[in-house]
């Protein structure tokens, strides 16, 4: 009831101009890199053990002791994700679970002051970042599973032990302040990428003008992104779906996200948990990952796929092998995916279009047949060729679309057809 009265979460956000640059780069980079890493990584089960187990707050906290990454090397993380075809990284700076994976002053429970480690590993995947042009995004959980000024205890925000009580506006600075940290001590930050609010009841007041405001104030260009499951809200400057394409409700969580106008994110793992977990061995295949992408693409998407590092700071072998493999892929097919948008015929059962100015890529994923018909509303096509050897396809036309007739059926992972269009 608050935020709808409040006269702040009226007012009309006007973005900044580096800011709606950086929504067309942000589309035009296609692919990132998520990483959920943090003590939680050292249970090897996922990165809410702490609330899964119902351990004790305290007792959580003493694994911070023994939390020493010892081969973390953020350089080879970002040649990793280079070798992925990815252009920017989103890592977790503050889980649910409260611990800061970075230097921050306004709490002693974070990665330099409550490690043996001792070092700010997101100042220096910040440095390789910038040194190797990916862009970085910060994953910040607005749910605390330990303060206790974060209050109402939330559905799922319940450390076991702690406090009933708490101060809001104490935990609302918190953030402001951590926040301030994060987009100042670390160069340029492409975006801020929000989780959590769906701890609390639809009406719950998490005064979210403030903080985005805020963030604009100190980086006009730093996107906003929030995973609240819902349409856009004014102050954002991007959308996130976590594990579905937009306008698919495959998971349940995305029923109320109804796709606004802002740029698009689908969000997903490489097997089936965030945080790295030493029993799950069920990595999507390289055809699964890629086919992701793609569809992302055709969507008008961006893919974000998650990696759990292990508590050493490496990557699972299999991941950097499946981000190599849609790294080797886009190196051939790059240009069908990056800088592209969701093309003039919309997803298909057999495939997605993507499409720069007036080349269309039809993207054909899984077809039977010689010949594809495609809807085009109307829009004529003047030539049409194999994108890999630009072998001429032969095509006819009618008032609405076009058929393509192919000279095989194609078995190809991803069989692309470059339309050129009136
Ligand atoms: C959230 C996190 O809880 C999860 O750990 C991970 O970081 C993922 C990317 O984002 O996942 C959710 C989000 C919403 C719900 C559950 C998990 N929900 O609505 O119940």
């Amino acid at each position: 009831v608050a935020i709808a009265g409040s006269s702040q979460a009226q007012q009309k956000y006007v973005p900044a101009a580096e800011n709606l640059k950086n929504r067309a780069e942000f589309q035009d980079m296609k692919f990132g890199v998520f990483i959920h890493w943090g003590i939680y990584s050292m249970m090897a089960d996922g990165e809410w053990i702490m609330n899964n187990k119902n351990i004790n707050w305290q007792e959580y906290a003493k694994l911070a002791d023994g939390f020493y990454p010892s081969k973390y090397d953020a350089e080879k993380w970002v040649a990793d994700v280079k070798a992925a075809g990815a252009k920017y990284i989103c890592i977790t700076s503050r889980h649910h679970d409260g611990f800061s994976m970075f230097h921050t002053r306004q709490s002693p429970y974070n990665i330099v002051d409550g490690t043996p480690f001792k070092r700010d590993i997101i100042k220096e995947l910040a440095d390789a970042c910038h040194k190797q042009g990916v862009k970085l995004h910060f994953y910040y959980s607005q749910l605390d599973w330990r303060r206790s000024d974060y209050f109402p205890i939330g559905r799922t925000g319940r450390g076991v032990g702690r406090t009933e009580q708490g101060n809001w506006d104490s935990y609302h600075r918190f953030m402001l302040n951590q926040l301030t940290e994060l987009l100042t001590n670390y160069g340029e930050i492409g975006a801020i990428w929000f989780d959590g609010q769906w701890d609390q009841p639809a009406d719950f007041n998490w005064r979210l003008r403030e903080i985005y405001d805020h963030i604009h104030s100190i980086q006009p260009g730093c996107l906003v992104i929030s995973n609240h499951h819902l349409a856009p809200q004014e102050g954002e400057d991007g959308q996130t779906f976590e594990k579905d394409l937009p306008g698919h409700n495959t998971t349940g969580f995305s029923a109320n996200a109804e796709i606004g106008q802002l740029p698009l994110e689908t969000c997903e793992t490489m097997n089936n948990s965030w945080g790295y977990n030493i029993t799950d061995l069920k990595y999507k295949s390289e055809k699964e990952l890629i086919h992701y992408l793609v569809k992302a693409a055709g969507n008008n998407a961006n893919l974000l796929m998650n990696v759990g590092p292990r508590p050493d700071g490496t990557f699972p072998d299999i991941a950097v092998q499946r981000y190599k493999a849609m790294g080797d892929w886009l190196k051939v097919y790059g240009e069908s995916i990056y800088g592209t948008r969701g093309g003039l015929v919309t997803p298909r059962d057999w495939g997605v279009t993507t499409q720069k100015e007036n080349r269309l890529y039809v993207h054909i994923l899984n077809c039977k047949d010689k010949s594809l018909y495609l809807p085009t509303n109307g829009k004529k096509v003047k030539s049409a060729r194999v994108f890999l050897d630009k072998k001429p396809v032969k095509f006819t036309q009618d008032a609405d679309g076009v058929l393509l007739k192919l000279d095989k059926v194609p078995d190809e992972l991803d069989y692309v057809v470059e339309l050129e269009l009136k």
